[in-house]
């Protein structure tokens, strides 16, 4: 049964967003997005979360990532800066959002990462937005007044963290947005699957209506994690979070719906392409 405290979001919420740009604007702008993902094995979540990033159109991205997959991931972006992970690049620095994960997960993944993202998420005055096997190392209690933070779980990883099973969050999805939510300082929480929620430990729930099964794939959450922290470097767009990560949701899924009307056998990398490209529409009554 739907709940009065759940919203659904409609394409005609973002008629007006994200605002046009200004005339005189410049890449200084729109931000700079720091990724830090990737690792042996997985050096392909952070090729995929760069891509689907520079979609979202931020002046600058810096893709950060273990020395182990340097050479691999460098030689597969070219706008996005990629440099090996090492105290030579202090964050926050001057960037204007950080995304850690996806992709952080082999074990030979250097332990300042963790930590790094541990002081940031309780210190950092800019957005965080956290996927994948980074969740694992999010410090439990309080963040920063008024700097957004978000977590991307899909319905495992949202068990893992609240140490129960992914059956028993999806029978109560809300309430494991609520749970997240409070235990992660009242940080936004995008539970994902199908209608993905967007929420926090009070206040509105939203309900995303866009997205098919064909995302069922690897690396559409990495395409998510991305396109989303792109959105969140942009100080044009930082005023209004909660449009910002609702936008974001119902873009990838929206992106995803028009690849399947069009051609059913898509892959990740032809969810990239389309994404951020897909016009919100006024939905006939
Ligand atoms: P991992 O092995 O950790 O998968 P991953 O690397 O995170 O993959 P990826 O980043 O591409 O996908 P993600 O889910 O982040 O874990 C997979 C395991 O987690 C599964 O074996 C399962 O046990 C569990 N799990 C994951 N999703 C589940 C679900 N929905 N229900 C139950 N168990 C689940 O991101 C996928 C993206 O695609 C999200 O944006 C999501 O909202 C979207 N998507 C997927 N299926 C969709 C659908 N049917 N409708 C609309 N959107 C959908
Ligand atoms: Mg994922």
């Amino acid at each position: 049964p739907i709940q009065s405290e759940l919203c659904w979001t409609l394409p005609e919420d973002f008629l007006d967003w994200p605002p046009p740009r200004p005339v005189a604007a410049h890449k200084g702008t729109f931000g700079h997005l720091a990724i830090v993902a990737g690792s042996t094995g997985y050096h392909g979540a952070a090729v995929l979360a760069a891509r689907a990033a520079q979609r979202a159109r931020p002046g600058l991205i810096t893709l950060i990532t273990p020395a182990s997959v340097y050479a691999v991931v460098a030689s597969q972006l070219q706008a996005v800066m990629v440099h090996p992970w090492s105290a030579a690049h202090p964050l926050p620095g001057r960037y204007t959002a950080l995304l850690f994960g996806p992709g952080l997960a082999a074990a030979d993944l250097p332990a300042e990462i963790p930590a790094t993202l541990a002081r940031l998420w309780q210190e950092a005055n800019v957005p965080i937005v956290v996927d994948a096997s980074a969740l694992d190392h999010v410090p439990r209690g309080p963040i920063p007044r008024d700097a957004l933070r978000v977590l991307t779980p899909h319905p495992g990883e949202a068990a893992r963290l609240l140490g129960t099973t992914t059956n028993e969050v999806q029978s109560n999805r809300v309430a494991a947005v609520r749970a997240l939510s409070g235990q992660f300082g009242g940080a936004w929480i995008v539970l994902k699957g199908y209608q993905t929620l967007i929420g926090r430990q009070h206040g509105p729930i939203f309900v995303n209506p866009s997205g098919n099964p064909d995302l069922a794939q690897g690396g559409s959450g990495d395409v998510l994690a991305g396109y989303l922290a792109g959105l969140c470097a942009q100080p044009p767009l930082q005023g209004d979070p909660e449009r910002l990560i609702r936008y974001a949701v119902w873009q990838h899924g929206a992106a995803a719906d028009a690849l399947s009307r069009r051609h059913p056998a898509w892959v990740v990398e032809d969810l990239v392409r389309t994404l951020g490209r897909v016009a919100p529409h006024r939905v006939a009554s």
